[in-house]
């Protein structure tokens, strides 16, 4: 039997961690833990989300004496308003980085710099938006393609049109209920109108339209992020990597790609590869170069090129923290403002690339996508010319690592299932072995472990007892974002972590020849989780709502992440969030995310800060879905 010990707990993750804060202080550094114990007692009306300031004659906080702002806005109002806004604000994130994907494909070339690597995506979207394929050139299919999809974010006119790719029911319940998105940023903009001064103050009015919102990002942004994604850097496969700081390396010029967008961190692994970088290196003596991913980055290169992990969002300051880091170059979201001064207590050069993420500090080289080449060659030799000033007495590298085979998206797992079964039916393909292996029992569900880490809680470990406890009860793990990442380090994510499993589970694993945790790829990914729940529930012939398959987010931060709940539980499914929303200075908006949304589509939050009880809750709730379904 392989040796299943070795897995890296989280204590031992966080004994490298304190080391490296100690580093930190003795340095004078300046560190998130610093920062969160600074900010502890954090401000009750902000976690109630009753404050507001949407206009000059607040801002307005509510209380038991002041229970209403000046204009008469109650707290639920209030509450309600600025969920949504973080719902807008999350909605754009993810949006706004696939409209810049849209414009590179619509600059594609044979040349170069950024070509057309999967053909054969590219020509099934185009015939789902119904662009001419039949003998034409695939770089004017592309660009008309390009232009359809961009056209996604503005039109005056219609409706967007991913959802139709829901089942039929699904589709029946968006419009039912009126959230259908007409348009990603018209949906933002409605969202700003109305919850500016003097508009809705209606929670179940703003709760819809955020539902709407969402569904724009969920099955449109997002979405859309994924598929260009995939049709210009190629669909991942699967790939065997490592994850965590070990992958940092002594005699090595350590590159770390930080942030989401992979036209950057694409390049700029490109050119640490080409023959004239190489050269360059070993003009100066130079072993070799390192590139690694940080945060979401990480999972887009490892599933296309299987470039190491160094780990998760709040570990982006221990990355540089080892003294190892030759430069860290980052793109957009989710970059600590900290770190470029962080940068200087070392060699570390930090550089930002994109108009969206300006931090003071950084050196800023604007990444433009038709210069590429050039401009990550030359980045690549300015971290080479570095290594010479990196300073031995302040490194250290800690030693843990895991492998981890990753690169899961919806084609792969078909292709896996299709092993056992052969029971690929169309392009599609077919969940069908999936779906009789829940309705035997051998899988009891399956759930999708997504988010972020955070200081609110003790970081990583809801994620890994989660993930554990899950795995023992025979409930297949989907992961992305920084919680996938979390399984890497961990060693949750190679083949062997099938001996963590229950029963069915591992038979389930040696069938397919898969880990139990499935790594889908970046946040914007959660994209795949949507297609691959619709496709088990089209497959099932029952509706989403029914599937014994959830969501959790034990450990979110981002506004994107409000988003991507709010579009999942909109879709019909269950997320289970450790991190409460700021919105329980409201009963009433309590309620409607907890019981509410569930009346209108089948989704619902059920929240609790407690792992072990989260984690009992999803398993009670994906065994009353198999009850209901009578399974
Ligand atoms: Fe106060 Fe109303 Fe203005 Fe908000 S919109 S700051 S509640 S007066
Ligand atoms: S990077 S949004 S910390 S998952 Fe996507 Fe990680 Fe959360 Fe950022």
């Amino acid at each position: 039997m392989a040796d299943v010990k070795k897995f890296t707990t989280v204590e031992e993750l966080e004994a490298d961690t304190t080391k490296l804060y100690e580093r930190a202080c003795e340095l004078c550094a300046d560190t998130w833990q610093q920062r969160a114990e600074a900010q502890k007692n954090h401000c009750k009306f902000g976690e109630g989300g009753i404050c507001c300031k949407n206009c000059s004659m607040g801002p307005c906080r509510i209380t038991p004496k002041a229970p209403k702002g000046i204009c008469g806005a109650d707290a639920h109002a209030i509450a309600a308003r600025n969920y949504l806004r973080m719902i807008c604000a999350g909605t754009s994130s993810h949006s706004d980085h696939a409209r810049e994907i849209l414009h590179v494909l619509h600059e594609t070339k044979p040349e170069g710099p950024y070509i057309v690597r999967d053909e054969q995506k590219l020509i099934r979207l185009a015939r789902e938006w119904d662009v001419a394929v039949d003998n034409r050139d695939i770089y004017s299919i592309a660009h008309e393609v390009a232009e359809k999809g961009l056209e996604e974010f503005g039109k005056s006119f219609g409706e967007m049109r991913f959802p139709s790719r829901a089942i039929e029911s699904q589709q029946a319940i968006w419009r039912r209920e009126g959230i259908w998105p007409r348009a990603i940023d018209r949906e933002v903009v409605t969202s700003l109108h109305m919850t500016h001064m003097g508009n809705s103050a209606d929670p179940e009015a703003l709760i819809r339209q955020g539902m709407r919102t969402a569904l724009s990002h969920g099955w449109g942004g997002s979405m859309l992020g994924t598929e260009i994604t995939d049709i210009l850097f190629g669909t991942p496969t699967v790939w065997e990597t490592e994850g965590n700081l070990g992958v940092l390396e002594n005699d090595l010029v350590n590159i770390v790609v930080h942030g989401h967008d992979p036209v950057f961190s694409e390049a700029i692994v490109t050119a640490a590869e080409s023959k004239e970088i190489l050269d360059y290196a070993k003009s100066k003596n130079i072993k070799g170069i390192n590139v690694v991913g940080l945060c979401c980055t990480a999972n887009e290169i490892a599933m296309r090129h299987g470039v190491r992990m160094v780990g998760n969002f709040l570990q982006q300051e221990n990355a540089i923290l080892t003294g190892a880091v030759e430069m860290m170059c980052v793109d957009i979201q989710c970059i600590f403002p900290a770190l470029p001064q962080l940068a200087q207590c070392f060699h570390t050069k930090f550089v930002t690339s994109s108009p969206i993420a300006r931090i003071p500090g950084a050196d800023y080289v604007e990444f433009n996508p038709s210069t590429a080449s050039e401009q990550a060659k030359l980045l690549v030799k300015q971290a080479i010319d570095n290594f010479e000033y990196r300073d031995t007495s302040k490194v250290w590298i800690p030693e843990s690592k895991q492998t981890a085979v990753v690169g899961y998206p919806t084609e792969q797992i078909i292709k896996h299932l299709d092993a056992i079964t052969n029971s690929h039916v169309d392009e599609i393909g077919s969940y069908r072995p999936a779906v009789d292996a829940i309705k035997a029992g051998v899988l009891r569900g399956a759930v999708a472990i997504v988010g972020c880490n955070n200081p609110r809680v003790r970081p990583d470990f809801s994620h890994y007892e989660i993930i554990k406890t899950l795995l023992k009860n025979d409930i297949l793990v989907v992961a992305t974002g920084c919680a996938a990442q979390l399984a890497t380090k961990t060693g949750l994510m190679r083949k062997e972590a099938k001996f963590e499993c229950g029963a069915g589970l591992r038979r389930v694993c040696d069938l397919m020849d898969i880990p139990p945790v499935l790594h889908m790829g970046a946040c914007v990914d959660i994209s795949r989780m949507m297609l691959l729940a619709n496709g088990i529930a089209r497959d099932w012939g029952i509706n989403l709502d029914q599937i014994p398959v959830v969501g959790c987010a034990p450990e979110w931060m981002s506004e994107k992440a409000v988003s991507i709940a709010n579009y999942v539980v909109s879709t019909g499914l269950d997320v289970y969030l450790g991190i409460e929303p700021q919105v329980n200075g409201s009963s009433q908006m309590m309620e409607w995310i907890t019981e509410g949304t569930r009346k209108l589509t089948g989704g619902g939050f059920i929240i609790n800060t407690d792992p072990e009880q989260l984690v009992k809750n999803i398993i009670d709730g994906i065994e009353a879905k198999r009850k209901a379904l009578g399974i």
